[in-house]
C-alpha cells in the first residue's frame, strides 16, 4: 500500500512538471510580431500601433467591457467581434504602406463613434 501510494506521488509529480513545461510552449509557435490590445468601452489600448508592410502581423485582442468588433477591408482584416471576456487573435499581412483607421464595427455605446484602432504600416 505504502509503496502503491509513493509510486502514485511520483507520477503525479511528473505529470505536474510536463504540464508546467507545455504550457510554455505558445500554442502557436510562429515568427511574425504578436501584438496585444486591450479592448473595452471605449478605446483600444493602445489606439496606435505601427508595424511593417509586407510581414504577416497577428493582434491579440482582449475584451474587458462591452462587445466591439474591427474589420479593414485594405488591410485584409475580415469582420472580427471580439466578445467581452474571449481572447481573438487576427493575423493579417499588410499589402501597401499608409495610415489605417479602424473604427469599431459593433455600436458599444456612448464613446462607439470615437473608438478607433490606427494601424500605421511602415514601408
Ligand atoms: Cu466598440
Amino acid at each position: 500500500m505504502r509503496t502503491f501510494f509513493t509510486r502514485s506521488g511520483i507520477g503525479l509529480a511528473l505529470a505536474a512538471v510536463v504540464a508546467a513545461a507545455l504550457s510554455l510552449i505558445p500554442a502557436t509557435s510562429s515568427a511574425h510580431p504578436s501584438i496585444d490590445i486591450a479592448v473595452a468601452n471605449w478605446k483600444f489600448t493602445p489606439d496606435k500601433i505601427t508595424i511593417p508592410v509586407g510581414e504577416s502581423t497577428a493582434l491579440r485582442l482582449t475584451t474587458t467591457s462591452g462587445v466591439h468588433g474591427i474589420k479593414s477591408d485594405e488591410l485584409g482584416i475580415p469582420m472580427t467581434t471580439i466578445p467581452n471576456g474571449k481572447v481573438i487573435e487576427v493575423t493579417f499581412t499588410p499589402k501597401k504602406a499608409g495610415t489605417y483607421v479602424l473604427h469599431c464595427q459593433i455600436f458599444c455605446g456612448p464613446g462607439h463613434a470615437d473608438m478607433a484602432l490606427t494601424i500605421v504600416v511602415k514601408p
